[in-house]
């Protein structure tokens, strides 16, 4: 059975036991009513390459894939195509040929086929379904390490399993590298480029007492690894972005429910400048980034599956 996006008009405001606090000077909050109906799984990118973030929301199953456009003036354009692609996939975003269309990346952990689809100017896909292997469930993470331009995906393998790194190509195909980049544990990884040298970054966050590090990208594919103890107490969910627009990018450590939420901001000299200001969220949301409107401030789109109210964190240039 097909489920649709259900349209619903909703009022600002309390939505069940949800509230949503202003957060500070760094982000304008909008709480339009930008209706989800299900359960989906939001990627983003500048698929069409028009200087606004989109988002492809993802429906494993049966449920109907869409589009959302971003615009100027911090709307939509919203397209309902049927755009399915099996279940089960993880999809990863970069622009790995380096046109300026962002491209996804549909993992398929296990026996899925995986396949790429490259975004083009005129809001479709070029999809190939090439059988590139992956042997096991991978998190991918992506990110331009060495800064020749094509995005790169370096494929986590949690515990014992081998890592890998996939170097994009202007030919669509990418030059595999499997060095045994270890790693020991279960890390949530999240990638930006946090001390602005051009190359992207990945900030290894190992949740409860796993000590954090950071690997940043150098131009011979290799990484500098710092291990310095950057604590975090409890389970965040990080998502990267530059919310300031001062070329470094930051981190919003989303703490789900009473957790107090904070916002790291990248600095030139590889530290952070650290902000705990009480930033409100009140439940349970998946938070993607992005720069929407095109202002060249990173956004935070609370999406808030079910019936949770979504809402919009415009970036602005304080913090
Ligand atoms: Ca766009
Ligand atoms: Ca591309
Ligand atoms: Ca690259
Ligand atoms: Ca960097």
């Amino acid at each position: 059975m097909l489920k649709t996006l259900t349209l619903t008009t909703t009022v600002i405001g309390v939505v069940g036991s949800l509230t949503i606090a202003s957060p500070a000077a760094a982000f304008d909050p909008s709480n339009n009513p930008i209706v989800k109906g299900s359960e989906y799984v939001p990627v983003t990118g500048d698929f069409d390459n028009d200087g606004h973030s989109d988002i492809f929301w993802y429906g494993p199953g049966n449920v109907l894939d869409s589009l959302w456009w971003g615009r100027n003036d911090r709307d939509f354009d919203r397209s309902n195509s049927p755009l399915v692609i099996g279940s089960g996939y993880v999809p990863v975003t970069g622009d790995f040929d380096s046109d300026g269309n962002s491209d996804i990346f549909w993992y398929g952990p296990g026996a899925l086929l995986d396949s790429i689809w490259w975004g083009r100017a005129d809001r479709g896909f070029y999809k190939s379904n090439d059988p590139i292997v992956k042997g096991s469930e991978y998190v991918p993470v992506t990110g331009d390490f060495d800064n020749d331009g094509y995005s790169d995906i370096f494929w986590y393998g949690p515990g014992n399993v081998l890592d890998s790194v996939w170097w994009g190509r202007y030919d669509r195909s990418f030059d595999r590298s499997n060095d045994p980049l270890v790693n020991g544990s279960e890390y949530v990884p999240v990638t930006g480029d946090f001390d602005n040298d051009g190359h992207s970054d990945i900030f290894w966050y190992g949740p409860g007492y796993v000590l954090d590090s950071i690997w940043w990208g150098r131009t011979d594919r290799g990484f500098d690894r710092s291990n310095d103890p950057l604590v975090k107490g409890s389970e965040y969910v990080p998502v990267t972005g530059d919310f300031d627009n001062d070329g470094h990018s930051d981190i919003f450590w989303y703490g789900p429910g009473n957790v107090l939420d904070s916002v790291w901001w990248g600095r030139y000299d590889r530290s952070f400048d650290r902000r705990n200001d009480p930033i409100v969220k009140g439940s349970e949301y998946v938070p993607v980034t992005g720069d929407f409107d095109g202002d060249y401030n990173s956004d935070i789109f609370w999406y808030g599956p079910g019936n949770i109210l979504d809402s919009i964190w415009w970036g602005t240039y304080q913090r």
